[in-house]
Protein backbone atom coordinates (compact mmCIF):
# COMPACT_ATOMS: atom_id res chain seq x y z
CA UNK A 1 0.00 0.00 0.00
CA UNK A 2 1.60 3.50 -1.08
CA UNK A 3 1.90 6.42 1.62
CA UNK A 4 -1.19 9.17 0.66
CA UNK A 5 -0.75 12.87 0.44
CA UNK A 6 -3.49 15.15 0.15
CA UNK A 7 -2.52 17.91 -0.84
CA UNK A 8 -4.47 21.85 0.08
CA UNK A 9 -4.24 25.43 -0.36
CA UNK A 10 -6.03 28.58 -1.59
CA UNK A 11 -7.00 28.43 -4.77
CA UNK A 12 -4.26 29.47 -7.30
CA UNK A 13 -1.80 28.65 -4.73
CA UNK A 14 -0.49 26.66 -7.52
CA UNK A 15 -1.64 23.01 -6.58
CA UNK A 16 -2.95 21.41 -9.46
CA UNK A 17 1.10 22.89 -10.98
CA UNK A 18 2.79 21.07 -8.67
CA UNK A 19 0.15 17.55 -9.05
CA UNK A 20 0.91 17.99 -12.47
CA UNK A 21 4.54 18.60 -12.34
CA UNK A 22 4.52 15.03 -9.95
CA UNK A 23 2.35 12.92 -12.09
CA UNK A 24 5.27 13.70 -15.17
CA UNK A 25 8.44 13.02 -12.38
CA UNK A 26 5.13 9.50 -11.49
CA UNK A 27 5.76 8.64 -15.68
CA UNK A 28 9.41 9.12 -15.56
CA UNK A 29 10.59 6.28 -12.80
CA UNK A 30 12.33 3.21 -13.95
CA UNK A 31 10.35 -0.05 -13.93
CA UNK A 32 6.90 2.05 -12.66
CA UNK A 33 4.40 2.49 -14.84
CA UNK A 34 2.57 5.89 -13.78
CA UNK A 35 -1.10 5.83 -13.29
CA UNK A 36 -3.96 8.09 -13.30
CA UNK A 37 -6.75 6.58 -10.88
CA UNK A 38 -8.66 9.70 -11.15
CA UNK A 39 -7.76 13.05 -12.84
CA UNK A 40 -6.83 14.06 -9.59
CA UNK A 41 -4.96 11.03 -7.89
CA UNK A 42 -1.24 10.33 -8.98
CA UNK A 43 0.84 7.71 -7.79
CA UNK A 44 4.76 8.43 -8.07
CA UNK A 45 7.47 6.58 -7.87
CA UNK A 46 10.31 7.41 -5.18
CA UNK A 47 12.96 8.52 -6.63
CA UNK A 48 15.86 6.46 -4.76
CA UNK A 49 19.77 6.14 -5.71
CA UNK A 50 19.84 3.07 -3.42
CA UNK A 51 17.17 1.13 -5.44
CA UNK A 52 18.83 2.30 -9.06
CA UNK A 53 22.00 0.70 -7.21
CA UNK A 54 21.04 -2.62 -6.98
CA UNK A 55 19.14 -3.23 -10.01
CA UNK A 56 22.25 -2.19 -12.10
CA UNK A 57 24.30 -5.28 -9.66
CA UNK A 58 21.36 -7.31 -10.53
CA UNK A 59 19.86 -6.36 -13.57
CA UNK A 60 16.66 -7.94 -12.88
CA UNK A 61 13.44 -7.84 -15.59
CA UNK A 62 11.70 -5.53 -12.83
CA UNK A 63 13.10 -2.79 -10.59
CA UNK A 64 9.97 -1.03 -8.49
CA UNK A 65 9.95 1.84 -6.33
CA UNK A 66 8.11 2.72 -2.97
CA UNK A 67 5.29 4.56 -4.00
CA UNK A 68 3.58 8.31 -2.85
CA UNK A 69 -0.14 8.36 -4.10
CA UNK A 70 -0.59 12.49 -3.93
CA UNK A 71 -4.66 13.70 -4.33
CA UNK A 72 -5.49 17.14 -5.51
CA UNK A 73 -8.66 18.81 -3.94
CA UNK A 74 -10.63 22.33 -5.30
CA UNK A 75 -8.88 25.53 -3.48
CA UNK A 76 -9.57 26.38 0.34
CA UNK A 77 -11.55 29.51 0.65
CA UNK A 78 -12.57 31.52 3.69
CA UNK A 79 -16.25 30.02 4.97
CA UNK A 80 -15.41 26.36 2.98
CA UNK A 81 -16.42 24.71 6.72
CA UNK A 82 -19.37 26.49 6.33
CA UNK A 83 -20.19 25.29 2.65
CA UNK A 84 -18.26 28.40 0.44
CA UNK A 85 -16.78 27.19 -2.99
CA UNK A 86 -16.10 23.59 -3.46
CA UNK A 87 -13.64 23.06 -0.80
CA UNK A 88 -15.36 21.53 2.15
CA UNK A 89 -16.89 19.21 -0.44
CA UNK A 90 -13.35 18.01 -1.47
CA UNK A 91 -12.26 17.81 2.35
CA UNK A 92 -14.00 14.69 2.79
CA UNK A 93 -11.89 12.77 -0.22
CA UNK A 94 -8.74 13.75 1.33
CA UNK A 95 -9.66 12.50 5.25
CA UNK A 96 -8.25 8.94 4.76
CA UNK A 97 -4.50 10.06 3.66
CA UNK A 98 -1.10 9.66 5.75
CA UNK A 99 -0.24 13.55 5.48
CA UNK A 100 -0.75 16.60 4.48
CA UNK A 101 0.70 18.91 1.75
CA UNK A 102 -0.09 22.17 2.34
CA UNK A 103 0.73 24.36 -0.65
CA UNK A 104 1.24 28.67 -0.03
CA UNK A 105 1.99 31.12 -2.90
CA UNK A 106 4.83 32.78 -2.64
CA UNK A 107 5.26 34.17 -6.41
CA UNK A 108 3.89 37.06 -7.92
CA UNK A 109 1.68 37.40 -10.85
CA UNK A 110 -0.68 39.98 -12.48
CA UNK A 111 -2.07 37.18 -14.75
CA UNK A 112 -3.04 35.31 -11.80
CA UNK A 113 -5.59 36.57 -9.56
CA UNK A 114 -5.42 35.50 -5.43
CA UNK A 115 -8.47 35.45 -3.78
CA UNK A 116 -7.65 37.95 -1.11
CA UNK A 117 -6.24 40.39 -4.09
CA UNK A 118 -2.42 40.02 -2.64
CA UNK A 119 0.24 37.86 -2.14
CA UNK A 120 0.26 36.56 1.80
CA UNK A 121 2.00 33.99 2.48
CA UNK A 122 1.60 33.78 6.19
CA UNK A 123 -2.08 35.32 6.17
CA UNK A 124 -3.11 32.46 3.85
CA UNK A 125 -1.64 29.45 5.89
CA UNK A 126 -3.68 30.94 8.57
CA UNK A 127 -6.61 31.13 6.74
CA UNK A 128 -6.30 27.29 5.16
CA UNK A 129 -5.56 26.03 8.90
CA UNK A 130 -8.53 27.81 10.29
CA UNK A 131 -10.96 26.57 7.55
CA UNK A 132 -9.32 22.73 8.15
CA UNK A 133 -9.67 23.38 12.39
CA UNK A 134 -13.43 24.41 11.75
CA UNK A 135 -14.02 21.50 9.50
CA UNK A 136 -12.43 19.11 12.20
CA UNK A 137 -14.40 20.93 14.81
CA UNK A 138 -17.64 19.91 12.85
CA UNK A 139 -16.87 16.12 13.08
CA UNK A 140 -16.09 16.03 16.37
CA UNK A 141 -18.73 17.86 17.41
CA UNK A 142 -21.03 15.48 15.71
CA UNK A 143 -19.32 12.83 16.97
CA UNK A 144 -19.75 13.90 20.61
CA UNK A 145 -23.49 14.52 19.43
CA UNK A 146 -23.75 11.08 18.66
CA UNK A 147 -22.09 9.48 21.53
CA UNK A 148 -23.19 11.55 24.68
CA UNK A 149 -26.33 9.51 24.83
CA UNK A 150 -24.07 6.69 25.98
CA UNK A 151 -22.09 8.64 27.90
CA UNK A 152 -24.83 9.80 29.71
CA UNK A 153 -26.16 6.40 30.59
CA UNK A 154 -22.87 4.83 31.40
CA UNK A 155 -21.09 3.01 29.05
CA UNK A 156 -17.65 3.40 29.56
CA UNK A 157 -16.02 3.46 26.44
CA UNK A 158 -18.32 6.30 25.33
CA UNK A 159 -17.58 8.40 28.29
CA UNK A 160 -13.25 7.90 27.66
CA UNK A 161 -13.96 8.95 24.26
CA UNK A 162 -16.53 11.76 25.23
CA UNK A 163 -13.60 13.11 27.61
CA UNK A 164 -10.62 12.88 24.90
CA UNK A 165 -13.22 14.53 22.37
CA UNK A 166 -13.36 17.55 24.89
CA UNK A 167 -10.39 18.22 25.20
CA UNK A 168 -9.46 17.86 21.23
CA UNK A 169 -12.19 20.48 21.20
CA UNK A 170 -11.15 23.10 23.44
CA UNK A 171 -8.21 22.82 21.40
CA UNK A 172 -9.27 23.39 18.06
CA UNK A 173 -11.48 26.08 19.21
CA UNK A 174 -8.46 27.90 20.91
CA UNK A 175 -7.40 27.92 17.27
CA UNK A 176 -4.49 24.85 17.90
CA UNK A 177 -4.32 22.16 15.33
CA UNK A 178 -4.83 18.36 16.35
CA UNK A 179 -1.06 17.42 16.15
CA UNK A 180 0.35 20.36 18.29
CA UNK A 181 -2.09 19.44 21.16
CA UNK A 182 0.21 16.82 22.01
CA UNK A 183 -2.85 14.59 22.36
CA UNK A 184 -1.87 10.83 22.31
CA UNK A 185 -4.21 9.55 19.29
CA UNK A 186 -6.42 6.70 20.88
CA UNK A 187 -7.88 4.28 18.55
CA UNK A 188 -11.32 6.35 18.41
CA UNK A 189 -9.91 9.14 17.87
CA UNK A 190 -7.38 7.94 15.56
CA UNK A 191 -10.61 6.39 13.76
CA UNK A 192 -12.24 10.08 13.07
CA UNK A 193 -9.40 11.01 10.42
CA UNK A 194 -9.23 14.60 11.71
CA UNK A 195 -7.52 16.25 9.08
CA UNK A 196 -5.28 18.79 11.33
CA UNK A 197 -4.19 15.44 12.94
CA UNK A 198 -1.93 14.70 10.21
CA UNK A 199 1.29 15.76 9.86
CA UNK A 200 1.66 18.49 7.75
CA UNK A 201 4.61 19.59 5.00
CA UNK A 202 4.43 23.32 4.01
CA UNK A 203 5.50 23.62 0.56
CA UNK A 204 6.17 27.47 -0.65
CA UNK A 205 5.56 28.23 -4.36
CA UNK A 206 7.27 30.47 -5.17
CA UNK A 207 8.62 32.43 -7.84
CA UNK A 208 12.06 34.85 -7.52
CA UNK A 209 10.21 36.11 -4.27
CA UNK A 210 12.38 34.80 -1.76
CA UNK A 211 11.65 37.58 0.95
CA UNK A 212 8.14 36.14 1.03
CA UNK A 213 9.68 32.42 1.47
CA UNK A 214 11.48 33.87 4.61
CA UNK A 215 8.74 35.15 5.92
CA UNK A 216 6.65 32.20 5.52
CA UNK A 217 9.90 29.76 6.86
CA UNK A 218 10.19 31.57 10.09
CA UNK A 219 6.13 31.32 10.80
CA UNK A 220 6.23 27.59 9.99
CA UNK A 221 8.89 27.27 12.25
CA UNK A 222 7.88 29.63 15.12
CA UNK A 223 4.64 28.04 15.23
CA UNK A 224 5.18 24.27 14.61
CA UNK A 225 8.92 23.27 14.33
CA UNK A 226 8.05 21.72 10.30
CA UNK A 227 10.00 23.01 7.06
CA UNK A 228 9.15 24.47 4.34
CA UNK A 229 10.14 23.01 0.77
CA UNK A 230 10.28 25.59 -1.86
CA UNK A 231 9.26 24.69 -5.50
CA UNK A 232 9.27 26.76 -8.77
CA UNK A 233 5.61 25.04 -9.31
CA UNK A 234 5.64 26.54 -12.55
CA UNK A 235 8.87 26.01 -14.08
CA UNK A 236 9.33 22.71 -12.74
CA UNK A 237 5.99 21.56 -14.44
CA UNK A 238 7.15 23.38 -17.60
CA UNK A 239 10.24 21.00 -17.02
CA UNK A 240 8.29 17.86 -16.63
CA UNK A 241 7.44 18.61 -19.90
CA UNK A 242 10.82 18.35 -21.62
CA UNK A 243 11.85 14.73 -23.15
CA UNK A 244 14.92 13.72 -20.58
CA UNK A 245 17.85 14.70 -22.30
CA UNK A 246 16.44 18.18 -22.77
CA UNK A 247 15.33 18.93 -19.28
CA UNK A 248 19.07 17.71 -17.95
CA UNK A 249 20.46 20.18 -19.92
CA UNK A 250 17.79 23.30 -18.89
CA UNK A 251 18.65 22.39 -15.23
CA UNK A 252 22.04 22.48 -15.64
CA UNK A 253 22.27 25.91 -17.16
CA UNK A 254 19.61 27.12 -14.68
CA UNK A 255 21.71 25.33 -11.76
CA UNK A 256 19.21 23.18 -10.65
CA UNK A 257 20.76 20.50 -8.71
CA UNK A 258 17.34 18.31 -7.75
CA UNK A 259 14.23 19.28 -8.61
CA UNK A 260 11.48 20.62 -5.90
CA UNK A 261 9.72 17.50 -6.13
CA UNK A 262 12.09 15.07 -4.87
CA UNK A 263 12.93 17.29 -2.57
CA UNK A 264 9.37 17.16 -1.71
CA UNK A 265 8.92 13.42 -1.76
CA UNK A 266 12.27 13.10 0.66
CA UNK A 267 10.64 15.55 3.03
CA UNK A 268 7.26 13.16 2.98
CA UNK A 269 9.81 10.91 4.24
CA UNK A 270 11.12 12.61 7.43
CA UNK A 271 7.84 14.56 8.37
CA UNK A 272 6.34 10.86 8.09
CA UNK A 273 9.42 9.17 9.81
CA UNK A 274 9.80 6.35 7.32
CA UNK A 275 12.50 4.26 5.91
CA UNK A 276 13.15 2.05 3.24
CA UNK A 277 13.73 -1.34 2.99
CA UNK A 278 14.58 -3.65 -0.37
CA UNK A 279 13.54 -6.95 -1.20
CA UNK A 280 14.99 -9.12 -4.07
CA UNK A 281 13.59 -11.93 -5.86
CA UNK A 282 15.97 -14.00 -7.92
CA UNK A 283 16.55 -12.48 -11.29
CA UNK A 284 12.68 -11.25 -11.29
CA UNK A 285 12.44 -8.15 -9.01
CA UNK A 286 14.04 -5.86 -6.79
CA UNK A 287 11.74 -3.67 -4.81
CA UNK A 288 11.78 -0.83 -2.41
CA UNK A 289 9.11 -0.89 0.36
CA UNK A 290 8.13 1.79 3.15
CA UNK A 291 7.95 0.95 6.39
CA UNK A 292 7.78 3.62 9.63
CA UNK A 293 11.45 4.39 11.13
CA UNK A 294 11.15 1.47 14.38
CA UNK A 295 9.13 -1.32 12.51
CA UNK A 296 9.80 -4.65 13.40
CA UNK A 297 10.51 -7.72 10.78
CA UNK A 298 7.35 -8.81 11.17
CA UNK A 299 5.84 -5.47 10.08
CA UNK A 300 7.96 -5.54 7.58
CA UNK A 301 6.87 -9.06 6.29
CA UNK A 302 3.15 -7.83 6.08
CA UNK A 303 3.85 -5.37 4.27
CA UNK A 304 5.15 -7.45 1.34
CA UNK A 305 2.77 -9.86 1.83
CA UNK A 306 -0.03 -10.32 4.52
CA UNK A 307 0.46 -14.12 4.89
CA UNK A 308 3.98 -13.51 5.55
CA UNK A 309 3.77 -11.99 8.66
CA UNK A 310 1.61 -15.14 9.93
CA UNK A 311 3.72 -17.33 8.58
CA UNK A 312 7.10 -15.91 9.64
CA UNK A 313 9.88 -18.26 10.15
CA UNK A 314 12.95 -15.25 10.06
CA UNK A 315 14.32 -13.06 8.00
CA UNK A 316 18.01 -12.76 6.31
CA UNK A 317 19.60 -8.86 6.43
CA UNK A 318 21.76 -7.43 5.05
CA UNK A 319 22.62 -4.35 4.78
CA UNK A 320 23.18 -1.96 1.72
CA UNK A 321 26.13 -0.53 1.57
CA UNK A 322 27.47 -4.46 2.31
CA UNK A 323 25.56 -5.49 -0.38
CA UNK A 324 27.43 -3.08 -2.71
CA UNK A 325 30.69 -4.60 -1.24
CA UNK A 326 29.74 -8.51 -1.72
CA UNK A 327 27.80 -7.35 -4.86
CA UNK A 328 25.76 -10.51 -3.99
CA UNK A 329 23.51 -12.46 -1.63
CA UNK A 330 25.44 -15.53 -1.84
CA UNK A 331 28.72 -13.58 -1.32
CA UNK A 332 27.38 -11.70 1.25
CA UNK A 333 26.93 -14.78 3.51
CA UNK A 334 30.44 -16.10 2.70
CA UNK A 335 31.68 -12.69 3.73
CA UNK A 336 29.99 -12.85 7.13
CA UNK A 337 27.65 -9.71 5.98
CA UNK A 338 24.62 -11.49 6.49
CA UNK A 339 22.53 -12.43 9.52
CA UNK A 340 19.68 -14.43 10.11
CA UNK A 341 17.33 -12.21 12.70
CA UNK A 342 14.08 -13.18 14.28
CA UNK A 343 10.68 -11.25 13.97
CA UNK A 344 10.96 -8.26 16.71
CA UNK A 345 14.28 -7.16 14.71
CA UNK A 346 14.11 -3.38 14.42
CA UNK A 347 14.41 -2.77 10.80
CA UNK A 348 17.24 -0.44 9.51
CA UNK A 349 16.86 2.23 6.41
CA UNK A 350 18.49 0.21 3.56
CA UNK A 351 18.21 -3.16 4.57
CA UNK A 352 17.90 -5.80 2.13
CA UNK A 353 15.42 -8.36 3.86
CA UNK A 354 15.05 -11.78 2.81
CA UNK A 355 11.83 -13.39 4.52
CA UNK A 356 11.74 -17.52 5.23
CA UNK A 357 8.20 -18.49 6.05
CA UNK A 358 6.45 -21.68 6.35
CA UNK A 359 4.32 -21.25 3.29
N1 LIG B 1 3.93 32.98 -12.31
C1 LIG B 1 3.61 31.81 -11.75
N2 LIG B 1 2.40 31.31 -11.98
C2 LIG B 1 2.08 30.13 -11.41
C3 LIG B 1 2.98 29.42 -10.57
N3 LIG B 1 2.37 28.30 -10.15
C4 LIG B 1 1.15 28.31 -10.69
N4 LIG B 1 0.96 29.41 -11.46
C5 LIG B 1 -0.24 29.77 -12.23
O1 LIG B 1 -1.30 30.03 -11.34
C6 LIG B 1 -2.55 29.61 -11.87
C7 LIG B 1 -3.23 28.71 -10.86
O2 LIG B 1 -2.48 27.54 -10.65
P1 LIG B 1 -3.15 26.16 -10.25
O3 LIG B 1 -2.05 25.18 -10.13
O4 LIG B 1 -4.26 25.83 -11.15
O5 LIG B 1 -3.72 26.54 -8.82
P2 LIG B 1 -4.59 25.67 -7.82
O6 LIG B 1 -4.04 25.87 -6.47
O7 LIG B 1 -4.67 24.27 -8.30
O8 LIG B 1 -6.00 26.38 -7.91
P3 LIG B 1 -7.47 25.76 -7.60
O9 LIG B 1 -7.53 24.39 -8.16
O10 LIG B 1 -8.40 26.72 -8.26
O11 LIG B 1 -7.63 25.77 -6.12
C8 LIG B 1 -2.21 28.89 -13.18
O12 LIG B 1 -2.46 29.81 -14.22
C9 LIG B 1 -0.73 28.60 -13.07
O13 LIG B 1 -0.10 28.59 -14.31
C10 LIG B 1 4.29 29.98 -10.36
O14 LIG B 1 5.16 29.42 -9.66
N5 LIG B 1 4.53 31.18 -10.96
MG1 LIG C 1 -6.33 23.03 -8.82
Amino acid sequence: MSLSCGIVGLPNAGKSTIFNALSGHGAEVAGYPFTTIEPNVAVVGVPDERLQEIARILSPERVVPATIEFFDIAGLVKGASRGEGLGNQFLSHIRGVDAIVHVVRCFESRDVAHVHGRVDPVGDVEVVNTELILSDLEVVTRRMERISRQAKSGVKEARAELEVLERVKEGLERGIPLRLQGIRPSESLRGLNLITGKPVLYVANIGEEEDRLRDLEQWVMEKEGAEVIPIKGKLEAELMELPKEEREAFMEELGIKELGLERLIKGAYRTLGLITFYTIVGKKEVRAWTLKRGGKAIEAASKVHTDFAKAFIKVDVIHFEDFLKAGSEARAREMGLLRSEGRDYIVQDGDILHFYTGL
